[in-house]
């Protein structure tokens, strides 16, 4: 999507049967980790991060960098989706849980949207992010999140299309109704779930 660079490498059909059940319909495997930017990656000092849940929240919460990481994390490995049609297996992040984050927060709302340094949006069910689907990750294989793949952290929602794990992941709105994030408004769907092939408005 947008103006990324899929690298030429290895285009793989799942070596057996596991892999196969693992692999959604119209997607190929790949082991390199393609970056799909819509814009130039920002560069975000730790210093001046924080981490916002805000809109219709009781209360708001911030976070500062350091205060971030002194969450709870976990490592978490799954496979991820884009809707380019790549698909990656057994990927390890490690992250804070989008429960830790929403922990003691009031909401009525069942939306929100991610917010992200650049200013890119997506938006999420509530549901798709509590009870352990989604976590905000900052270190992709041991090793802290690459700028490129939206370090110093970024969204993780592995079980929807990739575009909706934000990356430079600055804060969490929660909304009612239900706001279209970037893509969303460009005819991508709304939920975008792979199983159902829902890659675009309408699929
Ligand atoms: N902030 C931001 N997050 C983003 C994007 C983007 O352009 N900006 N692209 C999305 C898309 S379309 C995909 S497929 C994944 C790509 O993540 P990667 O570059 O780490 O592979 O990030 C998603 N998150
Ligand atoms: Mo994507």
């Amino acid at each position: 999507m947008g103006s990324g660079f899929l690298s030429r490498g290895f285009r793989g059909r799942p070596r057996d049967p596991e892999e196969a059940a693992r692999l959604p319909p119209g997607q190929y495997l790949t082991r390199d980790f393609p970056v799909l930017s819509a814009g130039p990656t920002p560069r975000s000092a730790t210093a001046r991060w924080d981490f916002v849940v805000a809109g219709a929240a009781e209360p708001t919460r911030r976070w500062t960098w350091d205060e971030f990481r002194a969450l709870p994390s976990e490592t978490i490995t799954v496979d991820i989706h884009c809707v380019t049609k790549w698909s990656k297996l057994d990927t390890v992040w490690e992250g804070v849980s989008v429960d830790t984050l929403l922990d003691g927060v009031e909401t009525s709302a069942q939306h929100l949207v991610a917010h992200c340094d650049g200013g890119y949006t997506t938006n999420v069910p509530l549901a798709d992010v509590t009870g352990g689907k989604a976590w905000v990750a900052f270190a992709y294989g041991g090793e802290p999140l690459d700028p490129e793949h939206g370090g110093p952290a970024r969204l993780l929602v592995p079980h929807l299309y990739f575009w909706k794990s934000a990356k430079w992941v600055r804060g969490l709105e929660l909304v009612d109704p239900d706001r279209p994030g970037f893509w969303e408004s460009l005819g991508y769907h709304n939920y975008g779930d792979p199983w159902r092939e829902q890659r675009y408005a309408g699929d």
